[in-house]
């Protein structure tokens, strides 16, 4: 579909012309620069980039605005060499600052039309949910895609409660027309579980930024996904 026919910015008409469609990412690198065994984040996340990762979102909570902002165009440096989109968690004032390929909403962010309307219609916008209001609520508003979780228990992230497991996932895809993505816990060997379930692809922090070889963890990964996909 060209850009000319795209008069109504539906979340399928940018999906169809993103340069970066989330439903075929397979993997979305999620940042947290603790989980890096004191190694640093960008040459964590530069070898998951050669390694095939092609979108990041860059979360790291506790910084300041302005740390936030030169470690994203340390980043965006990184994936656009790469053609990998990044993502800002929350923020959208910095993503635009950044020229980002879009922010990652939470329930604390800005409601998803305010972020529309300062991102427009070209800026990737991902949200963030963990239950099946959330998912419903979060269709109707219209973000690009979903990421749905924690899936498994995760040491990452411990304020969702109980893990939501792979029905949960089933029960969202029939709700969800937008990309939807699993998240939390996610290992290898659970990825044909979550894309069993209905997902079309995973999201993950430890599993690649904690493992001592942060690009073979990456191809592991992108592997699992090709599998349970049925490309390989
Ligand atoms: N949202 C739900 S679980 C989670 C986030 C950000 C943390 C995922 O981390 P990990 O290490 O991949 O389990």
């Amino acid at each position: 579909m060209s850009r000319a026919e795209c008069r109504v910015p539906s979340a399928e008409c940018r999906e169809a012309r993103a340069p970066h469609s989330p439903r075929t990412w397979g993997l979305y690198l999620v940042t947290d620069r603790h989980q890096t065994d004191g190694r640093d984040l960008v040459d964590v996340i530069s070898q998951a980039l050669d390694a095939g990762v092609r979108a990041v979102q860059l979360r790291e909570k506790d910084l300041d605005t302005v740390e936030v902002f030169r470690l994203g165009e340390r980043l965006l440096a990184l994936t656009r060499r790469a053609g990998a989109a990044l993502l800002i968690n929350d923020r959208v004032d910095v993503a635009m600052a950044l020229g980002a390929d879009g922010v990652h909403l939470t329930r604390k962010s800005l409601p998803l039309q305010e972020a529309r309307a300062l991102l427009g219609s070209d800026g990737l916008i991902g949200i963030s949910c963990h239950g099946l209001a959330d998912v419903q609520e979060a269709v109707a508003g219209g973000p690009d895609f979903v990421v749905l979780g924690p899936i498994y228990a995760t040491p990452s992230k411990t304020s969702y409660g109980s893990p939501l497991s792979p029905e949960l996932v089933r029960q969202a895809r029939a709700i969800c027309p937008l990309p939807l993505l699993g998240i939390g816990g996610i290992r290898p060997c659970r990825v044909s579980d979550v894309l069993g379930a209905g997902a079309d692809g995973v999201a993950a922090i430890s599993a690649i930024l904690a493992a001592p070889e942060p690009g073979t963890a990456t191809r592991e990964m992108l592997a699992a996904v090709a599998r349970g996909k049925g490309i390989e």
